[in-house]
């Protein structure tokens, strides 16, 4: 492929300066920025991922701020969780829908107060739909893409290093909550969450010029525990189970189709729960799958339809080789006829033909 050229609408991070001095050598684009995704090659990320620890620039997960009387109110008005049940420290992972209950975005969401809240977004302009929400219904509420990036911190050896710069409370940090911790004399949130299941924190670092220091400051700190740039990795979030948005799932999928479904659970009048509560009845028609493809693969850059008897029962967008499984690790949306653990299917790969096996679970 030719090169993406990079300007004003390409965002670079706070962290770009250190990315590249790192040799990242491939970037994706996710919420109109650069995101990292191959530093060494993706098979030794994986495994320095799963035995030393690993900071990731994430800035391309943009916050979207709704802050003011009405935060609370628009918040119930686009969550499928029950946000009376969110603790004051808490983060919740939120799929968010539309009024048919089609997937709009997946992102973790942050109570900063009663009346403040962050959208920590998947890839999508979640930002529009809830401005237009807001705007329609009237609502006091401020809109924002505020200056804040998160910087993940990944590995088994995350907590040593985290608390090397902010201290031991982080150690006490339970998952998917946070605490507000100093660095450099500003709060900074800093949970204990990150996309990878090799454990970790993220800090939302507010204000871009407080970057580069931190991310300095933890490569000093880490020297010996062998720290590294990383990034979100393919191999290891496939066999973690973890979900991307856009490709395993889209608007067209619905949260019990992406396995999610225990995230509905609102007693509020939410935009798309007639549509949910529909499907919660009479169960999704096709749901996301772990899969076993047999023999040497391209890279999965689009999708690969599944086949019975020359018919399409599903699509394979995330495959790629597991060293440390030894076989082809896949994400699938399956319809239901042939979901069951243990079903082979066709699937049409652009290397050609392979056979591909629902798993019982995924690898981690
Ligand atoms: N962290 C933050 N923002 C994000 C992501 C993140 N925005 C984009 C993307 N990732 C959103 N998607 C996900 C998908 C999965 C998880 C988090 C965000 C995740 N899931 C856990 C799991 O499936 O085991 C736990 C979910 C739970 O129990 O609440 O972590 O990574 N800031």
């Amino acid at each position: 492929m030719a090169v993406i050229f990079p300007s004003r609408r390409v965002r670079k991070t706070p962290f770009t300066p250190g990315v590249e001095a790192a040799g990242v050598k491939g970037y994706t684009v996710y919420n109109h920025m650069l995101l990292p995704v191959v530093f060494d090659s993706v098979e030794a990320d994986a495994a320095h991922l799963k035995q030393h620890v690993q900071v990731w620039d994430v800035s391309a997960e943009r916050q979207v701020s709704l802050k003011g009387p009405d935060a609370l109110r628009l918040m119930k008005l686009i969550s499928p969780r029950d946000m009376d049940r969110m603790a004051d420290d808490q983060c919740y992972y939120v799929p968010t829908v539309d009024h048919n209950g089609g997937m709009l975005n997946d992102p973790v969401a942050v109570k900063l107060a009663q009346d403040h809240y962050w959208l920590s977004l998947a890839d999508g302009d979640l930002l529009q739909f809830v401005l237009g929400l807001a705007i329609a219904r009237g609502l006091d509420v401020a809109i924002e893409e505020p200056d804040v990036s998160p910087l993940a911190v990944q590995g088994p050896k995350a907590d040593e290093l985290m608390a090397r710069v902010f201290g031991d409370a982080v150690r006490d940090i339970r998952f998917f909550r946070y605490k507000k911790l100093p660095f450099m004399g500003r709060d900074m949130v800093v949970a204990r969450s990150g996309w990878s299941k090799q454990g970790g924190f993220e800090i939302y670092v507010e204000g871009s010029e407080n970057g580069m220091p931190l991310w300095d400051a933890l490569f000093e700190a880490g020297a010996d525990l062998n720290v590294r740039a990383g990034c979100p990795n393919t191999i290891e979030r496939i066999e973690s189970g973890l979900l991307s948005y856009g490709s395993d799932m889209r608007r067209d999928n619905t949260p019990y189709e992406c396995g999610l479904g225990k995230f509905c659970n609102s007693p509020e009048d939410y935009i798309g729960k007639a549509a949910l509560a529909d499907q919660a009845r009479s169960g999704p028609r096709r749901q996301i799958r772990p899969l076993v493809i047999n023999g040497e693969i391209p890279p999965c850059t689009g999708s690969w339809p599944l086949l019975a008897q020359g018919r399409q029962v599903g699509q394979v967008a995330s495959a790629v080789f597991s060293p440390e499984f030894d076989v082809n690790v896949a994400i699938g949306m399956v319809d239901r006829s042939h979901w069951d653990a243990g079903t082979v299917m066709e699937i049409e790969t652009e290397g050609g033909r392979r056979t591909a096996t629902v798993q019982e679970k995924f690898w981690r």
